[in-house]
């Protein structure tokens, strides 16, 4: 545990940014991987040594997709290389070419596992209050080149799977879901996973559930998910029989054993994550200028996510200047999906993005800040987190002249 107790900050100077001793000795990141117990994951890496089958379709894999699919609620599960890969061969099995609908808010791997095999993506404008891709604006966007709609449940809440399914059909398109945050999840009670044609999961080191990295998608369609298996293979049917186009997007044995282990602890891990959640919401709430994006009551999240948007004209402090002030006391926040990928290259250099305006997008990137959770912090150490925060805007005009010098 790297939290430093002794430091409480109740006057400007006790602000690293002013001079202070930082809050805490070691640096918090977003995104320290879980590891869970290291002796269980060791002796399955035993196991697979001893055994000499390493990769492609061994037990463990094929053990950690059955709890993947039973966790999702589908009938299928294919586990990948990695969420990109997944999303590469989701999106082509399923047939997308020309374009496909995307939110501008998202990692940028949702964008390029499309641009990468030829697919446009159209970037669509978000809810401002969810972060989530905005369903009227994506029915704006269709026209006879759109092959798809690919959704996605960002910081780990659905998105708003109803209201997209409604205006898939009416075009009669297929919609898929970046489900890469939202391991373990409901929307409407019913697990993430089950949507659309098929959902996509990441498992990197920094997601809810990792495998190092890893990726899966899950689907209830038996021949989209046999399609799947022969593309992250290659195509090989049989031992020399190659059917079909593919490429290697196979997880190995030691990232299932990686999967298997964290899944014996996933219900600590999230519970684990919704007591800093709710330690951030009691502390934050009269931080003003700084808002916690909810998980609302009523569904089931793995609250991997501790996202913040800043005021910056009622806190003080611009975005950058608040992550500023974090991390000299040693929380390494982070701003996460900026600038969004319509200002990022490949597309922001493109003649066909040169037009793209999404004003709700620009605004939330602009003010989106993302805090450290998982098993690196606890109640007490996110108490130290909104000391700083509220000393920082108490003093923001102070804190701001030192920033801007
Ligand atoms: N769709 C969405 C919506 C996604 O968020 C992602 C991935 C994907 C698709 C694609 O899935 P994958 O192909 O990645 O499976 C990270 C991850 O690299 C990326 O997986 C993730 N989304 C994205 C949201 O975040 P960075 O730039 O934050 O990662 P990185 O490597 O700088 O790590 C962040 C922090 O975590 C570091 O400051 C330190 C800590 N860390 C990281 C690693 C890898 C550790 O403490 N240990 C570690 O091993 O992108």
């Amino acid at each position: 545990m790297t939290v430093a107790r002794t430091i409480r900050k109740t006057s400007a100077s006790d602000l690293a940014v002013l001079g202070g001793t930082p809050a805490f000795t070691a640096p918090l990141h977003v995104g320290r991987p879980n590891v869970g117990n290291t002796e269980a994951f060791l002796a399955r890496v035993k196991d697979i040594l001893d055994r000499e089958w390493l990769t492609n379709n061994g037990p463990y894999v094929t053990e950690f997709e059955e709890k993947i699919a039973e966790l999702a609620g589908t009938k299928h599960c294919v586990a990948m290389a990695n969420g990109t890969v997944a999303l590469e061969i989701a999106t082509r099995a399923l047939g997308l070419r020309g374009e496909v609908i995307v939110p501008a808010f998202t990692f940028v791997a949702t964008a390029h596992a499309l641009m990468w095999q030829g697919i446009r993506p159209v970037f669509c404008e978000i809810d401002k209050r969810t972060h989530h891709i905005d369903p009227d604006a994506v029915d704006a966007l269709i026209n006879q080149h759109t092959s798809g709609i690919l959704g996605v449940h960002l910081w780990g809440r659905g998105c708003r799977v109803d209201a997209l399914a409604a205006v898939a059909r009416r075009h009669g398109i297929p919609l898929m879901f970046d489900a890469c945050h939202a391991l373990g999840a409901t929307w409407g009670g019913k697990a993430i996973g089950g949507f659309g044609r098929c959902e996509v999961f990441s498992f990197h080191a920094t997601k809810f559930l990792n495998t190092l990295e890893g990726g899966a998608v899950v689907t209830d369609d038996a021949e989209l998910a046999e399609k799947m298996r022969l593309m992250r293979n290659f195509g090989f049917a049989g031992e020399d029989r190659v059917v079909h186009l593919g490429t290697n997007g196979k997880m190995n044995e030691i990232s299932a054993a990686m999967g298997l282990t964290l899944l014996e602890d996933r219900e600590n891990f999230q519970r684990l994550n919704e007591r800093n959640y709710l330690a951030y919401r009691e502390e934050l709430a009269a931080v003003p200028g700084v808002e916690l994006l909810q998980y609302p009551a009523g569904e089931r999240y793995n609250y991997q996510y501790i996202v913040l948007t800043i005021d910056e004209n009622v806190f003080g402090l611009t975005r950058d200047e608040t992550i500023t002030v974090l991390r000299a006391e040693n929380v390494l926040a982070r701003r996460y999906f900026y600038p969004g990928c319509h200002r990022m290259k490949p597309y922001s250099a493109m003649h066909e993005y040169a037009h793209v305006r999404l004003p709700v997008t620009d605004d939330v990137a602009r003010r989106v800040v993302v805090l450290p959770t998982g098993p690196q912090v606890d109640p007490e150490g996110i108490a130290r987190i909104g000391d700083v925060l509220r000393q920082a805007a108490r003093h923001a005009p102070r804190v701001a002249a030192q920033l801007r010098q």
